[in-house]
């Protein structure tokens, strides 16, 4: 099939420079009913009525826990060094955290092999959302006996597989774990408090800490962060509205970045947070800036920030502008990438290699006889490439790429309902489609 030349072109320019990848995660692809995995808060949360699109869950996903090996090629195939992938947590350990589930072992022995014997670099992330049900039921991310029960199972898989993973990020986008599922009740554990929130905001910045400094003694020197991040306007020039956009960035965005490089959080969301915060936790602040080797941005799109009196604690809304959206809805503004990208270098982590751990989007594709055209996605993939080559031209060290998603998969509160894959599956089948964008990277990658 004849590719996008300009999505190619922008490829091929940026090959020899940067790390490009496909991102996946456990719980979206793997199928938690298959190899003794456990349960985790996701599975109970999509058994709640009205919680997920048409109760969707990911029982059977992709059935990737069958399929690794076809994944893995259609990977290698289309020529990526890198894949990041995600370890249940659940799958690993499904009834107390120290009894290992030795088919879950086994399973991810084999995916590593797998991924090294075809030259894939396997970038790991330790937690992508599956919460063990028995850690959710004790408070879950406001229990701080998580954070520490992390990091034991940060051990765990450093004894099993440390030493054939290339990089490492212990949580994937913080801010989903906390604000998102704590606050605004979209993802589990589905609450919407205040205080459930500012605890889960810094307990899972602990996690992060705890993780990264296990690792370390494991002697590990490729460790990073992976945080979303949502570009932000304010709805008019108003002092009020400018104000509102500022904390809407201070808990989507810096929250994460100034705990991590900084060592503090930003006064504006405090004061809002209050005593809600756990006692003391200025005394983790020096563990959760632990240094790290690389940084991490998933970005999709913006936010545009309104005044809302209604709203009891931050007074704000998220409305949609008038870009050109997704089907999630979601603005496209490759402006947002090179504000963030260029914002990490210049007031965080001058020295550190950054990669987009995530970027990519979601389309209504269908296949026309054997083949999907999904053109929308090879401009959303040529428009975001381009702002990434241009940060690197003024000097930002991006040093890697990773499209969201090498699959459709279970997208979340959405079910499979929205498709972010440049490979389609059927989920009736379970037979995989390679888009057009896939043959695009194909022919960007090619000869390298
Ligand atoms: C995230 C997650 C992915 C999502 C993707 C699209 O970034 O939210 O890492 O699991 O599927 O972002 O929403």
């Amino acid at each position: 099939m004849e590719a996008n030349i300009s999505l190619t072109d922008v490829i091929r320019r940026l090959a020899p420079q940067i790390n490009f990848g496909v991102a996946t995660a456990s719980y979206q692809i793997e199928g938690s009913s298959f190899g003794g995995c456990g349960r985790s808060h996701w599975d109970d949360f999509a058994d709640e009525p009205g919680r997920v699109f048409e109760g969707h869950n990911g029982s059977i996903a992709c059935e990737h826990y069958h399929h690794y090996e076809t994944d893995l090629n259609l990977i290698s195939e289309a020529g990526f060094d890198a894949y990041r992938f995600s370890f249940s947590w659940p799958r690993l350990l499904p009834e107390t955290s120290s009894t290992l589930n030795p088919d879950g072992v086994d399973f991810y022995d084999r995916l590593i092999d797998a991924m090294l014997e075809r030259d894939i670099k396997p970038f790991a992330t330790l937690y992508h959302w599956d919460l063990p049900q028995r850690h959710a039921q004790k408070g879950g991310w406001q229990n701080r006996d998580t954070a520490k029960y992390f990091a034991d199972y940060t051990d765990i898989i450093m004894r099993h597989f440390g030493d054939r993973l290339v990089s490492i990020a212990p949580v994937n986008e913080p801010w989903c774990v906390s604000f998102l599922s704590h606050y605004w009740g979209h993802h589990a554990p589905g609450l919407m408090d205040l205080s459930a929130t500012a605890k889960s905001m810094h307990y899972i910045q602990l996690a992060h800490g705890l993780s990264i400094n296990v690792m370390r003694e494991h002697g590990h020197s490729n460790l990073g962060c992976v945080l979303n991040k949502e570009y932000f306007t304010p709805i008019d020039d108003s002092e009020v509205a400018q104000e509102k956009a500022h904390l809407f960035d201070g808990i989507y965005n810096r929250w994460f970045e100034d705990s991590l490089f900084k060592g503090q959080y930003p006064e504006e969301v405090l004061s809002v947070f209050g005593n809600e915060m756990p006692e003391n936790y200025q005394d983790d602040m020096s563990v959760i800036s632990s240094p790290l080797d690389w940084a991490g941005v998933n970005y999709y799109t913006r936010s545009v920030i309104a005044p809302d009196d209604k709203e009891p604690h931050f007074g704000f809304k998220c409305l949609r502008g008038d870009l050109p959206k997704t089907d999630m809805d979601w603005e496209i503004i490759p402006e947002g990438l090179s504000f963030f990208l260029r914002r990490l270098a210049k007031d965080y982590c001058p020295d550190l290699p950054i990669y987009i751990t995530e970027n990519g989007m979601a389309n209504a594709d269908y296949l026309v006889g054997e083949a999907i055209a999904d053109t929308s996605r090879l401009s959303y993939f040529e428009s975001h490439l381009r702002a990434v080559e241009e940060v690197i031209e003024d000097g930002v060290p991006v040093k890697g790429y990773f499209a969201w998603s090498l699959l459709d998969n279970y997208e979340w509160a959405f079910g499979y309902d929205k498709r972010f894959g440049i490979v389609h599956v059927d989920f009736d089948t379970q037979k995989r489609t390679p888009k057009q964008s896939y043959y695009a990277w194909q022919d960007g990658l090619r000869g390298r």
